[in-house]
């Protein structure tokens, strides 16, 4: 009796175990990086790459911080030749095996209305909503512009694929 409990007990034990780093796994960032604020600048934006290892499509929906006064996930977009960022509606889609990216020119988190500077050099955190993997909180350190890698990320990742496409056409 006492070994049976023992065992059921191991096997439940074992259950949440196995089923926990799998749920945690699902959703990965690269390197999240701040906008380090210059002079008096009331308002900076947050950077990162969101990947989805799960099987099941996922969605971010909010961006939440105790960083400024509001904490919003905009995008940018061109409207008549002018580049315009407004709140994104409905949150980002993230399907399953893809990888979005929070990036200058496009998706970012927008922080309005800091509460202190953004140091360059600095770590400071911000938390991401999901619909389906929760929320997450994530830090990562404040970068003067010229220093944000995320653009360059991008631009070498473009150039991969333009690279396999060539070896593919025969
Ligand atoms: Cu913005």
């Amino acid at each position: 009796m006492f070994f049976m409990r023992m065992s059921l007990f191991a096997f439940f034990a074992a259950l949440v175990g196995m089923a926990q780093p799998v749920v945690a796994s699902e959703i990965m960032f690269g390197p999240l990086q701040f906008r380090a604020t210059v002079g008096s600048m009331s308002s900076s934006a947050a950077y990162v790459s969101i990947m989805n290892h799960g099987k099941m499509a996922d969605r971010l929906l909010d961006a939440t911080s105790n960083l400024a006064r509001k904490t919003e996930l905009h995008q940018m977009e061109m409207d008549n030749g002018v580049m315009k960022m407004r709140p994104v509606e409905g949150g980002i889609d993230l399907p399953a095996g893809k990888t979005i990216h929070l990036a200058p020119g496009g998706y970012h988190v927008m922080l309005i209305g800091l509460n202190a500077p953004l140091t360059a050099d600095s770590i400071f955190e911000i938390t991401l909503v999901f619909q389906n993997a929760g929320e997450k909180t994530i830090k990562g350190m404040a970068m003067l512009p010229s220093d944000l890698k995320v653009g360059d990320h991008l631009k070498s990742h473009e150039h991969k694929h333009k690279h396999k496409h060539k070896h593919k056409t025969n």
